[in-house]
């Protein structure tokens, strides 16, 4: 499948965020990107190529502008103030607060379009989570075009980043721009399956009341896993998107037979939505070895991952999400890829 790269991730590289109580390192970082690449090109996997660029607009057919226009001037607001470092928030309008006056003051405007204190912006993070719309969108109208599959290798990641806010290392939510770019070329119905070890609240909250675009993902339990404010099996969707959001929430430590029981049950479910194209947010988070997640999958579960998601026999974008034990990320995903790959050929 072709894989669609540009080393402009490399303009987003965090120093710190919050964890813990305390700043420790990024976890999300450049030299992810790098073992991917190494990895796909050493199995093959398929031409890598640099993506087209697109309009802004496109992102916003899932962002709110207000927001977008936040994230274009937001390192030179925070510089305007004579800060040199990451910017982070630290204040945020929760319960009761209101959300729809923006602030002038950069802590307010930073507050009112995040949600967690994890997520460091700095003055080429826009141009980074752009070309990562942009890779998404490039992977999606190869597809679109005829191509089975492509792979997006694109970072920052993106499936927390909701309609008007950034969290969890997403600015743009790159699944979405896919999701939605399928949509506006023609497919009547599009699933996101969203295999990360994390509940991807983002394209949730974009896609909740739609019933055009079904949402399906596979997570550590909210109420002990970040994100922890959603993501639980209750949430169904909203008005015309009822039916169409469905969660599995696992508890952290899940075996593999449990994750292969949901994942069993949700390609039921997309096999009867009978879309027209599929997108995957790939997180390997889900690695045995993972250092901030609890599932216990490997190298074979990654391969029988891949043939599952090929046996779905639709027109497929993966979008590269989380994954941090960084040395093995290029083998978890290059694995996914090559199950699909077998599964497909
Ligand atoms: C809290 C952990 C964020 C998890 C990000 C992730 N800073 N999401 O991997 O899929
Ligand atoms: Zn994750």
């Amino acid at each position: 499948m072709k894989i669609i790269y540009s080393d402009r991730h490399r303009l987003h590289h965090g120093d710190k965020e919050m964890y813990r109580g305390q700043l420790v390192p990024c976890f999300e970082k450049p030299e992810r990107a790098d073992f991917v690449y190494d990895a796909v090109k050493a199995r093959k996997l398929g031409p890598i190529l640099e993506p087209k660029e697109f309009p802004v607009s496109a992102i916003e057919r899932v962002h709110s502008p207000r927001y977008i226009r936040f994230l274009e001037k937001a390192w030179d607001l925070w510089t305007a103030q004579g800060n040199t470092n990451d910017a982070l928030p630290a204040v945020w309008p929760v319960r009761g607060f209101r959300d729809d006056v923006e602030p002038e003051h950069f802590a307010g405007k930073l507050g009112l379009y995040s949600y967690d204190s994890g997520t460091p912006l700095m003055a080429g993070t826009w141009a980074a989570a752009k070309t990562g719309a942009d890779i998404a969108l490039t992977a999606q109208q190869l597809v679109t075009g005829g191509e089975r599959a492509a792979f997006a290798l694109s970072r920052p990641p993106g499936h927390h980043a909701g309609p008007d806010f950034l969290g969890g290392y997403c600015f743009v939510n790159n699944a979405a721009v896919a999701a939605q770019g399928f949509r506006d070329n023609g497919a009547q119905r599009v699933v996101v399956l969203d295999v990360d070890y994390h509940h991807g609240n983002g394209t949730q909250s974009i896609f909740y009341e739609r019933s055009d675009v079904m949402f399906v993902s596979i997570h550590g339990d909210p109420r002990t896993e970040y994100p922890f404010f959603l993501g639980h099996a209750n949430e169904i969707g909203n008005n015309e998107g009822v039916g169409y959001n469905k969660n599995y929430p696992l508890p952290a430590g899940s075996s593999n037979a449990l994750w292969f029981d949901a994942l069993g049950d949700a390609v039921r479910r997309i096999n009867e939505y009978r879309a027209d194209a599929l997108v995957i947010s790939l997180g390997v988070d889900t690695f045995a070895d993972d250092p901030i997640s609890k599932f216990q999958l490997r190298e074979p579960e990654y391969l029988k991952l891949g043939a599952q998601i090929a046996a779905l026999n639709l027109p497929t974008v993966f979008i590269l999400e989380g994954g941090y034990a960084v040395a093995e990320i290029g083998h978890n995903v290059a694995h996914v890829l090559q199950g699909f790959e077998d599964a497909v050929s």
